[in-house]
């Protein structure tokens, strides 16, 4: 069996984290090294590494952690505006291969992000 990723092992409570949202298909939580006052991820339960390893299959699962990351914007009072981010990949700066959203505001973001 494949080693668990670093998100798998969150998901399954064996690495804490400060877990704010979870259904039956994606767990959102604080993410560990913050850029802004609001900065959490929408991870899905499945492992899917990478945005380029998104399938047409998993249309309606990409499109439940936007709109979660939707959600999730709005119960955080991020009413003036936020952003949702996508690494991927080396140049795209991911650095866990598990396909996550980030999802951050509470503050004015820059443009580009750098
Ligand atoms: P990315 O660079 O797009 O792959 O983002 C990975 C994010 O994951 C990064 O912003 C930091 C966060 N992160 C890494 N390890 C942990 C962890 O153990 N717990 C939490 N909560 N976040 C983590």
């Amino acid at each position: 069996m494949a080693e668990k990723t670093l998100f798998e092992r969150i998901i399954d409570r064996e690495i804490p984290a400060t877990i704010i949202y979870e259904d039956d298909q994606c767990i959102v939580f604080r993410d560990i090294n913050p850029q802004a006052p609001t900065h959490v991820l929408v991870v899905p339960r499945k492992p899917i590494p990478t945005m380029d390893d998104v399938s047409e299959d998993d249309a309606a699962l990409a499109s439940h952690l936007l709109m979660t990351a939707k959600k999730i914007a709005a119960d955080e009072g991020l009413a003036n505006g936020y952003r949702i981010v996508i690494n991927c990949g080396a140049d795209g700066g991911q650095s866990v291969d598990h396909l996550h959203v980030h999802l951050l505001g509470g503050r004015k973001l820059k443009w580009p992000p750098g």
